[in-house]
């Protein structure tokens, strides 16, 4: 029989010398999150929960209620139990310090609560993106500053698919392990142990309508992936666009492929659309543990130091060889 989550996530701890059972916390109420959110996404219009909120966030992005919903679900479950110091969101302009009844424990935690919700509306393929930090030393009352570190320093990161199956993939530096949510029993179980990225693919992913706004290094990739064998590369390429970077990270998981969201020249002063501290750290952390790359174009994404709580970065992971390609074709232009 396979796992629980809570089972896995106690062994694990067993191997930590001096572990005091507070991030074995933190991941048990992550997961009791997960699974609201998965309850409230799968219910969709039957508890009218589609549709826009009718606010926006700081990135200037409409809201929908499952954005705000689902950021309430977040917060409630992870501000009581005493593992964190504070909380970022994407949809939060200001950090969520825990409040005043509660303890404060050693953690910070980052999150998009419901990526892709673009997607919510059609019924297609969502997920929640974590992001564990320590605060630094002796720091309780943490600000904005100690949420700006590099992703090397991620103790956890994860995420949460809400697809035909509901699924949680979680690394902690030591592999990537996805686990089922198993709605009979209400437990996420291990599924699929030590996830890895095949080194080779023939799959990219990029909203190609975006094409104009790129640089030369993607496009002469994306070109060449177009022309496959009649221009020079070994191999034809197929094309996947799900516009949830959750489902094509895990479809990158599953049978490889490389996703890009690079620097583009669409709207001045954004480097791209993602976010470094909520969506692009964590599944770097995840990718590069299931043996895969992520860069910048430029600059491994992990080793960047933020300079904002919703600084956007240009995001190309997956694959290694065609990571280190594209690359490649950044040092060369
Ligand atoms: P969101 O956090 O507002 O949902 O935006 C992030 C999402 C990613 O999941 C996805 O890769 C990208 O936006 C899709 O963007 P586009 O609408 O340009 O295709
Ligand atoms: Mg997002």
């Amino acid at each position: 029989m396979s796992k629980s989550l809570v089972q896995f996530i106690i062994e694990e701890q067993r191997h930590i010398p001096g572990a005091t059972g507070d991030f074995t916390g933190l991941l048990s109420d992550i997961e009791v999150a997960c699974k609201q959110i998965a309850h409230a996404v799968n219910k969709g219009a039957l508890i009218g929960v589609l549709g826009s909120a009718g606010s926006e966030n700081v990135q200037g992005e409409t809201q929908k209620k499952l954005d705000v919903i689902t950021n309430e679900i977040f917060l409630k479950n992870n501000e009581w139990a005493g593992h964190l110091a504070a909380m970022a969101s994407e949809e939060m302009d200001e950090i969520y310090p825990i409040p005043a009844q509660y303890p404060r424990g050693k953690y910070l935690l980052t999150f998009d609560p419901l990526d892709g919700s673009s997607n919510i509306d059609v019924n297609i393929s969502v997920g929640t993106i974590f992001s564990i930090l320590r605060a630094p030393e002796g720091v309780t009352n943490p600000k904005t500053e100690d949420f700006l570190q590099p992703g090397t320093k991620q103790v956890c990161a994860g995420y949460a698919l809400y697809g035909p199956a509901t699924m949680l993939v979680i690394t902690t530096g030591h592999g990537v392990n996805g686990f089922t949510l198993d709605r009979d029993i209400g437990e996420f179980m291990l599924t699929h142990p030590n996830m890895q990225i095949p080194a080779d693919t023939q799959e990219f992913a990029i909203n190609m309508s975006n094409q104009r706004y790129w640089e030369a290094p993607v496009k002469r990739y994306i070109d060449e992936c177009m022309k496959g064998k009649d221009g020079g590369r070994e191999k034809n390429f197929n094309m996947r666009w799900v516009a949830s970077m959750v489902a094509e990270v895990h479809r990158i998981l599953t049978r490889g492929g490389i996703f890009m969201y690079p620097f583009d020249t669409k709207e001045a002063g954004k480097a791209g659309k993602l976010r470094l501290l909520y969506e692009a750290n964590p599944m770097s952390f995840i990718v590069e543990q299931a043996g895969g790359a992520s860069s910048t174009g430029r600059e491994r994404i992990m080793e960047l130091k933020p300079s904002g709580l919703h600084q956007r970065v240009p995001v190309i992971l997956g694959s290694k060889n065609e990571v280190e390609r594209v690359v490649s074709y950044h040092k060369g232009a």
